[in-house]
């Protein structure tokens, strides 16, 4: 009998061989188009919203051509897999669709996105439509897009180091130590910190998984600049156990700038002159300079027109400086009408390079009077010593007065029983705040007569018993 079955056996794989297609048509299938799909995923370290590749494979199994073929997916569980317009190719949904001969096979790469935040896989049906698909069992395929598991974490290591000798890479003493190591990242609920050793080496030993962490560097030593290192990803896999971040020097070490202006005092819409002097104190030349003024745009500065810059433009970033050079870098601007009510205008010059950061800043004002307004504030004393201001913490009747920063005597006046103080119609400007004995004004005594409508509201001002 085992002779018999063994012969059997044999006479079917040969009827398979010879007839070839017949092995993927049912002898039972009606005449007519099938389309049949079968979907894998692309193997991968998958975090949540990672694009995720799925190959779609479309056979049509039929003995006759399928017409207006499209193609969906679904996602029967977990986190929502979305899939961008254009990823299904001729399969698109709002296409004409696409034709397959019989026995034509296609396969099709569809890259989606799981939606970040869950703990589950999602799991998608893949699907393929043709009208009068004889068979429709075959038509969908259902995979589970694995992700990292929830929960799992990665090391994260290196050396933070100051690029003295400039070489691009650590080289033996160029590690920072002592610096704060920051590290945050994408999904991630805090910021995780060490320091680094005195090799510059920090480490963190369980970062949770995240498609984009960033670390930042604080108390970092002798004025060294680190960047920000960003888009890493934490997959664990380890591979971002060897960074290697380097610091440069801040351009303040070799550049000098200071600004000034011609006139004290100047009326709205007159033109300023502003002189702007860069000395190169190192012993190279430096490239790639470039000036940026009133950069936060605040409206109290100088108007002064990019292109006056010349090569030090922040269009052209091609300033140069041979070593030691001194250079006189002179320009115009309009006096803004807003100044006037702030009654100064500024100058205020970043000078940074292409290549390094943290470059010197140029300062300088000139008077813009005329406008005057009151100034209130009020004056307490921290009787609880807990920092800030309470209730009942309030000065009254003491005498305070506004003077320049020359020490003239600009306004005085007392504070009422709740500890407000008025002067009354004072010019525009910054003045200094002091009290009479035995208070004493402490901590940041700047006052700040804006006119309306600019005005910041009212200050407070710390005393303390001389
Ligand atoms: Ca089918
Ligand atoms: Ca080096
Ligand atoms: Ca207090």
């Amino acid at each position: 009998m085992r002779r018999t079955s063994l012969r059997a056996l044999g006479l079917l794989t040969a009827a398979f061989t010879l007839t070839g297609l017949v092995t993927a048509t049912p002898a039972s299938a009606e005449p007519g188009p099938n389309l049949k799909v079968t979907a894998t995923v692309v193997q991968g370290r998958y975090l949540p919203g990672d694009e995720i590749p799925v190959d779609v494979t479309v056979t049509n199994i039929g003995d006759t051509a399928a017409a207006e073929a499209k193609g969906s997916n679904y996602t029967v569980s977990g986190p929502y897999f979305t899939v961008p317009r254009g990823a299904w190719g001729d399969l698109e949904n709002e296409g004409p669709g696409a034709s397959y001969a019989p026995g034509e096979t296609r396969t099709y790469r569809v890259i989606g996105k799981s939606m970040y935040g869950s703990k589950e896989d999602p799991t998608v049906q893949f699907e393929v439509y043709t009208p009068g698909d004889v068979d429709y069992r075959d038509n969908t395929s259902i995979v589970t897009l694995e992700h990292v598991p929830a929960g799992t974490t990665d090391r994260v290591a290196g050396q933070l180091y100051g690029d003295a000798n400039e070489d691009g890479v650590p080289s033996p003493g160029e590690g920072l130590a002592g610096a704060e190591v920051h590290l945050s990242g994408v999904g991630m609920t805090g910021e995780l910190m060490t320091t680094t050793d005195a090799a510059g080496r920090f480490e963190f030993a369980a970062v949770p998984i995240t498609p984009n962490a960033s670390i930042y560097f604080w108390k970092i030593p002798n004025g060294w600049i680190t960047p920000h290192t960003g888009d890493l990803r934490v997959d664990g896999s380890g591979s971002q156990t060897a960074l290697a971040i380097k610091a440069t020097r801040p351009l303040t070490d070799v550049l000098q700038a200071t600004g000034s202006l011609d006139k004290a005092s100047y009326a709205v819409g007159e033109t300023a002159k502003a002189t702007l002097v860069l000395t190169n104190i190192g012993n190279r030349p430096l490239a790639g300079l470039w000036v940026g003024c009133d950069p936060v745009g605040s409206g109290q500065h100088l108007e002064i027109a990019d292109t006056q810059w010349g090569d030090f433009s922040p269009a052209k970033q091609a300033g140069t400086l041979a070593a030691g050079q001194r250079l006189e870098i002179t320009v115009t601007g309009k006096v803004p009408e807003k100044a006037s009510y702030f009654g100064r205008v500024y100058l205020t010059c970043y000078v940074d390079s292409k290549t390094a950061s943290s470059g010197p800043v140029a300062e300088a004002f000139g008077k813009v009077p005329g406008k005057r307004a009151d100034s209130r504030g009020r004056i307490w004393t921290d009787k609880n010593g807990n920092g800030q201001w309470d209730s009942g913490e309030q000065v009254p009747n003491v005498t305070a007065t506004l003077s320049t920063d020359g020490g003239k005597l600009v306004s005085l006046a007392k504070t009422d029983a709740d500890g407000w103080v008025t002067f009354p119609n004072v010019a525009v400007g910054v003045y200094r705040l002091r009290t009479v004995a035995p208070w004493r004004a402490v901590g940041d005594t700047d006052v700040y007569v804006i006119a309306p409508p600019y005005g910041f509201g009212d200050w407070h001002q710390q005393v303390v018993r001389r």
